[in-house]
């Protein structure tokens, strides 16, 4: 069974590979079919998995899932939300972003940093589908005070995973991907579909 991964992000298309392999899916990136990245326009994460699921499978006409993920951080008001990949600015790399999100959290203390990955998951069988199958899962954590680990993307250095005392990137591949928001939003998809 092939799928297409509808996501530009190198580090969500390995775990979505991992996370998918035991079901029997063979995943395939978008990119391999010259597909554009669609424009993330929404203001909710399901509508923009939506938009990018839709626009996978319109360029592919393949079915394709998609992952619109984010960290919402609860003493900045659930920001960066949404817009947890471009939080400091269109094309900011995660260097970037982890730089802001500890400045904007200078005057917060251990207690006060509490946070969560989200990720809702869309999978679509054509562009047309009137049903696509949504998933979503959270991750609970804190945000630390400095950046800890090699492994993982994003704001995975600065999340500190409730319970385990280490940052995202300091859990090995096979450990996020059972405890992560991802694993916990595709665990469910897999039971829906
Ligand atoms: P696609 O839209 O192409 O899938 P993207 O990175 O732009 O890639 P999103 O718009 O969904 O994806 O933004 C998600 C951002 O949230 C991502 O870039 C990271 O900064 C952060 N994020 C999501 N899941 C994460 C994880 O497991 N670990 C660390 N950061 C994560």
């Amino acid at each position: 069974m092939r799928i297409v991964a509808a996501t530009g992000n190198r580090g969500k298309l390995a775990e979505l590979s991992a996370l998918l392999a035991p079901g029997g899916w063979e995943v395939v990136a978008q990119s391999q079919f010259n597909c554009s990245e669609a424009p993330e326009t929404a203001v909710t994460f399901v509508e923009n998995a939506l938009l990018k699921a839709r626009n996978a499978c319109a360029h592919t006409g393949l079915a394709a899932i998609a992952d619109d993920s984010g960290l919402e951080v609860d003493a900045l008001h659930g920001e960066p939300g949404v817009r947890s990949a471009r939080y400091a600015g269109a094309g900011a790399s995660n260097a970037d972003n982890i730089r802001k999100l500890l400045a904007a959290l200078e005057a917060v203390e251990a207690p006060r940093r509490t946070a969560r990955f989200r990720c809702v998951l869309v999978y679509m069988r054509h562009a047309a589908d009137p049903a696509p199958v949504i998933s979503a899962g959270v991750w609970e954590g804190r945000i630390a005070e400095a950046p800890a680990g090699d492994n993982g993307f994003g704001y995975d250095p600065v999340f500190l995973v409730d319970g385990l005392g280490k940052t995202a990137a300091q859990l090995n591949a096979s450990v996020k991907n059972r405890l992560s928001h991802r694993a916990r939003a595709l665990r469910r998809l897999s039971a829906a579909l």
